[in-house]
C-alpha cells in the first residue's frame, strides 16, 4: 500500500464554461479520492503567472496565462493512497488528441492548450500548488465509505 497523498487538481476556464464541473468531479468523486478542498475562482495574473511559472520561458507561457484567467476554475484538493498518480491517471496526456479514451482529457478535449483540467505532477509540485491555491489550508476529515475503497 502506498502513502496518502493529496494532490491538487484545476478545472480550467474552458472545462466550466462548457459545463464539465460535475462531470469531472464526480470521477474523483467515484474513485474514491477525497474532496478535501474546493474553491470556484477567477484567478488573477500573478495567481496565474505564480502557478505557471516553472513554463515562463515556454513560447506558450503568455497564451495560457490568458487562457488560465479568462473565466472561472474550479479549484480542488483531493487526498488518497497515490493521489497524485491516480488523478494524472484520470486526467490523461497533455495533448487530447492524443490521450485515451476513458481519461479525461481522451474525453473531452480536442487540443493541448485547451486541454480543460491541470493536476499536479508530483510531491513537490503539489505541496506548492495546494499552499499557493489554498491558503486557508483544507479540509480535515475522512470518508467513511475508505474501509470499503482500501483494503
Ligand atoms: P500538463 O498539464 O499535462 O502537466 P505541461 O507540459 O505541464 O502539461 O503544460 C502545462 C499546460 O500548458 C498544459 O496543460 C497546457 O494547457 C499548456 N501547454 C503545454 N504545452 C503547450 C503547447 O505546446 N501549446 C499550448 N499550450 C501548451
Ligand atoms: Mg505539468
Amino acid at each position: 500500500m502506498g502513502d496518502m497523498e493529496t494532490t491538487f487538481v484545476m478545472i480550467k476556464p474552458d472545462g466550466v464554461q462548457r459545463g464539465l464541473v460535475s462531470d469531472i468531479i464526480g470521477r474523483f468523486e467515484n474513485k474514491g479520492l477525497r474532496l478535501v478542498g474546493l474553491r470556484q475562482l477567477k484567478p488573477s495574473h500573478e495567481l496565474a503567472e505564480t502557478h505557471y511559472a516553472v513554463h515562463s520561458e515556454r513560447p506558450f507561457y503568455s497564451g495560457l496565462i490568458e487562457f488560465i484567467t479568462s473565466g472561472p476554475v474550479v479549484a480542488m484538493a483531493w487526498t488518497g493512497i497515490g493521489a497524485i498518480t491516480v488523478a494524472r491517471n484520470l486526467i490523461g496526456p497533455t495533448d487530447g488528441k492524443e490521450a485515451p479514451p476513458g481519461t479525461i482529457r481522451g474525453d473531452f478535449s480536442m487540443d493541448i492548450g485547451h486541454n480543460v483540467i491541470h493536476g499536479s505532477d508530483g510531491p513537490e509540485t503539489a505541496r506548492f500548488e495546494l499552499e499557493l491555491w489554498f491558503p486557508d489550508g483544507l479540509v480535515d476529515w475522512v470518508r467513511d465509505t475508505e474501509i470499503h475503497i482500501y483494503e
